[in-house]
């Protein structure tokens, strides 16, 4: 009985031990979808000092991950080529087409992020676009670049790094869709290009970043106090084409022009970005009341960088039946209203949009 009890104590300690030996299998890394659409980011130019006067949209998808061999390490990323333009060409359409395929790609099992690559020129309005229209709390962040990927210190690299660490780190869930450039991860509602050549450019003036990466990990500091991602009411599902919404400048002596040339264009909504707190000059105010009685929807917002208009502050909004752009850039309160338009034209539904968006 003895030598059968010791020959079995022998056989667990040789596989105790040999389960011991064996390396802890490598935890499953996340499943991230770099969607590219072109940009600086997969630009090319003729020097490595070249940060100007390069050509944007050249390099695809797979060399933008080949360069990036650290990605693995974080990730295990699929590669697909979705646009190959500089985002200055961007349009709604493309919003479109993007959305509904990160969409796509967000509602399968086995994805658990998603990250684009983007031009930084018109990245914040794709990226604020998304965080009102994709419903899915899985992580998606946008990236870009100011130099090319053949330039000294490109920024392109450890970006995209820092951007697929991000879309792959559980802390990243349920932030709304993000941007992250220079090691900063900022809001979609929030950020902006601050400045035409700088590798820190993207910023969120007023409101601060939501956090920033680390050694491949994101430290979040902040969280926006607005609707976004799967707490929105906006469904592009039958969405063929978003209303047409254009833009005005006002500056001195801008007059009717501009407002005149989007009535006849057509346009179903006008954002006036007024000099001021939003303030309408006489014959730009005459225009907007003209637009308003032909049933387009006028925002006032501000072409000031910093703080919100005030509703019936410099225009008695509530007698005009204008609404207030709170404190969004005119480009950004273009995409909020085209989506609004989608929905309704009542100005105090849209309004109640602004307040909540
Ligand atoms: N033209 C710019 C764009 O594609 C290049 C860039 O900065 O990404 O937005």
């Amino acid at each position: 009985m003895n030598a059968r009890l010791i020959r079995f104590a022998a056989w667990i300690l040789a596989m105790a031990s040999s389960v011991a030996a064996q390396p802890a299998p490598e935890p499953r890394l996340p499943n991230v979808t770099l969607l590219a659409t072109g940009g600086t980011i997969a630009g090319t130019g003729t020097t490595s000092t070249t940060t100007v006067g390069y050509k944007a949209a050249t390099l695809g998808v797979d060399a933008l991950v080949a360069a990036v061999p650290e990605l693995a390490k974080v990730a295990r990323v699929t590669g697909e080529q979705v646009f190959q333009i500089a985002s200055e060409n961007m349009t709604p359409a493309h919003w479109l087409q993007l959305a509904r395929r990160v969409s796509e790609l967000l509602a399968r099992d086995d994805v658990n992020g998603v990250v684009i690559t983007h031009g930084t020129d018109t990245l914040e309005e794709t990226a604020y676009f998304l965080d009102l229209v994709v419903k899915s709390p899985k992580p998606v962040v946008l990236v870009g670049a100011m130099r090319p990927s053949t330039s000294i210190s490109a920024d392109g690299p450890m970006n995209l790094y820092n951007a697929v660490a991000l879309a792959a780190s559980s802390d990243a869930a349920g932030r709304g869709v993000m941007v992250c450039l220079n090691d900063q991860i900022n809001a979609a509602r929030d950020v902006t290009k601050t400045d035409t050549a700088t590798l820190d450019t993207f910023r969120a003036p007023e409101l601060g970043l939501l956090g920033v990466m680390e050694a491949g990990h994101p430290i979040f500091y902040r969280a926006s106090t607005r609707a976004h991602t799967s707490a929105t009411e906006f469904d592009i599902g039958a969405v063929k084409e978003l209303p047409k919404v254009g833009i005005v400048l006002a500056y001195a002596g801008s007059g009717r022009l501009a407002i005149d040339a989007m009535i006849a264009a057509g346009v179903k909504g006008i954002v006036h970005a007024g000099t001021g707190n939003g303030s309408l000059a006489i014959d730009a105010k005459a225009a907007l009341v003209e637009a308003r009685s032909k049933g387009i929807v006028v925002v006032r917002a501000s072409r000031v960088p910093g703080g919100a208009v005030a509703r019936n502050g410099e225009a008695d909004d509530d007698a005009l039946d204008f609404v207030v752009a709170d404190n969004l850039s005119p480009q950004k309160a273009r995409v909020l209203l085209s989506l609004a338009l989608t929905r309704t034209v009542d100005t105090r539904e849209i309004q109640r949009m602004f307040w909540r968006y």
